[in-house]
């Protein structure tokens, strides 16, 4: 007896996760009329199932006497608890979910059927050095920088003792969106001074050969990028004056302070071109390059370190770091 009630409560089940493809089915068989066959589980009585293949304009009547389409939205899986197929289409309304698909991130869907909503969908940070304490970029490194990421991949523990060291923490998870879709980045300080943050430093290009660091040197934790006025520029592709090709119209230029400005008042990120993208150059042209940039082949760095003393035996730790983009937040993870 239990199982005849979990059998009908499993049926009532897939009847009702079948009922909108098995409507558009319908609307289909009305239209098309005659020709066209669909695959059932056919009600033969006495609890008994079979597979029966069904003219599409006898679909409405079968449906009324208890059959229900195996693969109703055509996807090749047959839906969970189905006679027959794979058994496994956990949405079978929707052809673009089953397990043989990819997961596809920001949809809100579990595309692939793995009871999992966009995983695999944050950034990867990983840690690189940048420069010694002599200036140079080549190995070997000082034994005493230090820059260990955070187990769960949130951040990063660091210490650069000495003037001219620096390190960096990227990711190209963000190569390729627009930089003005970066609305905010935040983490919180495990250990150190609080006074001193990493700078945040973000390669850009037009996609024309044009490149440059946009770099936030203050407190921007947790601020709005789109209102923050405070981005300086460095790191410039052909020219160190002109950087009109950051923006639609106007005249960009960078100020004494080194901030970037738009015809003269120092800018936000929204103000940037649509045509403005994250990306690493990959190859860094000698000109025009110091040997202070980030040079993982990421994006998007947090850079510890300065060539200034004001950096000399500061350490501390970094986790939770997350960046919002687009309007979704996004966690480090490993
Ligand atoms: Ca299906
Ligand atoms: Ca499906
Ligand atoms: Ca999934
Ligand atoms: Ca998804």
């Amino acid at each position: 007896m239990k199982n005849l009630i979990y059998l009908g409560l499993s049926f009532l089940l897939i009847l009702s996760s079948c009922k909108k493809a098995e409507t558009d089915l319908l609307i289909d068989a009305i239209k098309n009329g005659h020709g066209k066959k669909v695959k059932v589980c056919h009600q033969a009585g006495k609890g008994k199932i079979n597979i029966t293949e069904i003219n599409a304009n006898a679909l409405a009547s079968h449906l009324a006497h208890g059959d229900f389409v195996l693969d109703a939205d055509g996807d090749g899986y047959s839906a969970i608890g189905a006679c027959s197929g794979t058994k496994d289409d956990c949405n079978d309304n929707d052809a673009s979910i089953n397990p043989g698909a990819t997961e596809i991130c920001g949809d809100g869907k579990d595309n692939n059927c793995n009871g999992l909503i966009d995983e695999n969908c944050d950034p990867d940070f990983v840690i690189f050095n940048i420069r010694n304490n002599a200036g140079t970029i080549v190995a070997p490194w000082d034994a005493d920088v230090l820059l260990t990421e955070n187990g769960t991949g949130d951040g990063f523990l660091y210490s650069t003792p000495r003037a001219g060291q620096k390190v960096g923490y990227g990711t190209d998870f963000f190569d390729g969106q627009k930089l003005n879709s970066i609305q905010s980045v935040n983490w919180t300080l495990i250990a150190g001074n609080s006074g001193i943050v990493p700078y945040l430093n973000i390669w850009v290009t037009d996609g024309l050969g044009n490149y440059a660091v946009i770099s936030s040197e203050n407190n921007y934790v947790g601020t709005n990028f789109s209102t923050r006025a405070e981005w300086k520029i460095f790191e410039y592709g052909s020219s160190k004056t002109n950087f009109d090709w950051l923006f639609d119209s106007g005249t960009g230029a960078r100020d004494g302070a080194q901030y970037l400005t738009l015809n003269g008042s120092r800018v936000n990120l929204s103000q940037l071109s649509d045509r403005i993208v994250i990306g690493d150059p990959g190859s860094y042209p000698s000109t025009n390059v110091g040997t202070g940039a980030p040079r993982g082949g990421y994006g998007f760095n947090l850079i510890w370190g300065d060539t200034q003393a004001n950096f000399v035996l500061k350490s501390g730790q970094i986790g939770g770091l997350t960046i919002t983009a687009s309007g979704v937040v996004h966690t480090a993870q490993n």
